[in-house]
């Protein structure tokens, strides 16, 4: 059995490990399963042969026998619920993980992304600059409910698990902008996401590819 991932040929990144790929890189590392990485450029994402993968035209992808998968969400949830590490055995505490997960992705990540939007692609409409304050400040009411909820604890649900992965995947984005750290507790548990020897080796791993 072979598993497969697709990333960017160049992540626009050069490495910082934003693009997607890496969350999938990390949940396979922390599973301790070996697996192949196929590179596309924007041109072939849109191309038929990915377009039979991906119908959206992105990046990651998943193949494993006759599985296919897009959607990191699904993609993590699979490889968590297959190999053991990231989902706990304890049903509650599994339920909870996955809660997590979702929370990462409806709730956290949506916001993110709004801001993104707004610095790249509206950057140039004339109100940009006047919705800013609103997007920014969504960011930061969801990030101060997260941290009220996370305290002083280390991870989301007393042991890391795919939650964890998840959470730290999307607030990573939210260090350059200098949000992150106005969240001291936040920053510190995205450092320990980062920490991980098996985040490491998936850093390295898509660094090695797309610096410079
Ligand atoms: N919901 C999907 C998932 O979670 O899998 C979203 C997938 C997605 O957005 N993929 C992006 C993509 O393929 C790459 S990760 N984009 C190309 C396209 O849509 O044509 C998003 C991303 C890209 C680049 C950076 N970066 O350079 O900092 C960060 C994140």
């Amino acid at each position: 059995m072979t598993i497969t991932i697709t990333a960017f040929e160049k992540s626009p990144d050069g490495g910082k490990g934003l693009a997607r790929d890496t969350r999938v890189r990390w949940a396979l590392e922390e599973v301790g399963q070996p697996y192949d990485v196929r590179y596309v450029s924007f041109a072939a994402m849109k191309q038929p042969a990915h377009l039979a993968l991906h119908p959206f035209g992105q990046i990651p992808t998943y193949e494993e026998d006759d599985l296919v998968l897009f959607e990191t969400g699904a993609i993590v949830f699979h490889i968590a619920d297959r190999y053991p590490g990231l989902l706990p055995r304890d049903s509650a505490a599994r339920a909870r993980a996955i809660m997590w997960m979702f929370a990462a992705l409806n709730s956290i990540e949506p916001p993110i992304l709004d801001l993104t939007i707004a610095r790249i692609v509206e950057r140039d409409q004339p109100w940009s600059k006047e919705r800013m304050p609103l997007v920014v400040a969504r960011i930061r009411e969801r990030l101060q409910s997260l941290s009220t909820r996370l305290g002083s604890t280390h991870w989301l649900d007393r042991t890391f698990s795919a939650g964890d992965l998840m959470m730290v995947s999307v607030l990573l984005r939210l260090r350059l902008p200098g949000i992150l750290d106005e969240f001291p507790n936040l920053a510190d548990y995205v450092a320990r996401g980062e920490a991980r020897p098996a985040y490491q080796r998936a850093f390295a791993a898509q660094l090695a590819v797309n610096a410079g």
